[in-house]
């Protein structure tokens, strides 16, 4: 399912992010950069050690940042590494931080030039983000963004699983 925004496209697809060939995969890290479950050990697996070396160099990244390395085995040229909030119950900046994760990775990809980015559902895992809402604030950040800025072409979100996707289609048409 895609749609238009301004000259650009916003695309859901089902799957698994480190199989994207997006310029760019986004991963949903921790603090440390030092790795994890969920997509980031999936990223770090599949990306091989030199993305963690990078990380390591890096040296950390405060929630609702991002930061960028190379891409390491994966078929996208980099990661941008952004750290999602913790949900407690939405009334300790859950919501801002989020949208600062999408904000902030797409200004490293248009720092870096780059014209397709793949994202996951950030802070839906681990972190317990409530789906239905992360969806909403997840396309509409990344809408107001694209809107701005045509010289990013394609944004795909990369849904793990049935539940995932389903909560993300029926955010956009919403949208
Ligand atoms: N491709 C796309 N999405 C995936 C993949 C994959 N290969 N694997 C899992 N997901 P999570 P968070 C989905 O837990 O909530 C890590 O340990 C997953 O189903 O990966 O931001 C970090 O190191 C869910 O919808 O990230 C942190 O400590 C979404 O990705 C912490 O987890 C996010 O789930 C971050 O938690």
């Amino acid at each position: 399912m895609e749609i238009k925004v301004g000259q650009s496209v916003m695309e859901l697809v089902e799957g698994d992010i480190t199989r994207q060939d997006t310029e760019a995969i986004v991963n949903a890290a921790n603090t440390s950069l030092l790795g994890g479950g969920g997509v980031d050990g999936a990223i770090h697996r599949a990306g091989g050690p030199k993305i963690l070396e990078e990380c390591r160099q890096i040296g950390g990244c405060p929630t609702g940042e991002a930061r960028i390395t190379t891409g390491g085995n994966l078929p996208a040229r980099y990661v941008i590494h952004t750290v999602g909030p913790v949900y407690r119950d939405g009334l300790h900046r859950e919501p801002e931080l989020l949208a600062s994760c999408y904000r902030e990775s797409l200004k490293l990809a248009t720092a870096k030039g780059l014209k397709s980015v793949a994202f996951p559902s950030i802070s839906t895992g681990a972190y317990g983000y409530p789906l239905a809402e992360a969806a909403i604030i997840a396309l509409r950040t990344v809408k107001t963004y694209l809107l701005e800025h045509p010289e990013i072409e394609r944004v795909r979100f990369v849904l793990f699983g049935q539940a995932a996707y389903a909560a993300y289609a029926a955010a956009l048409k919403e949208l």
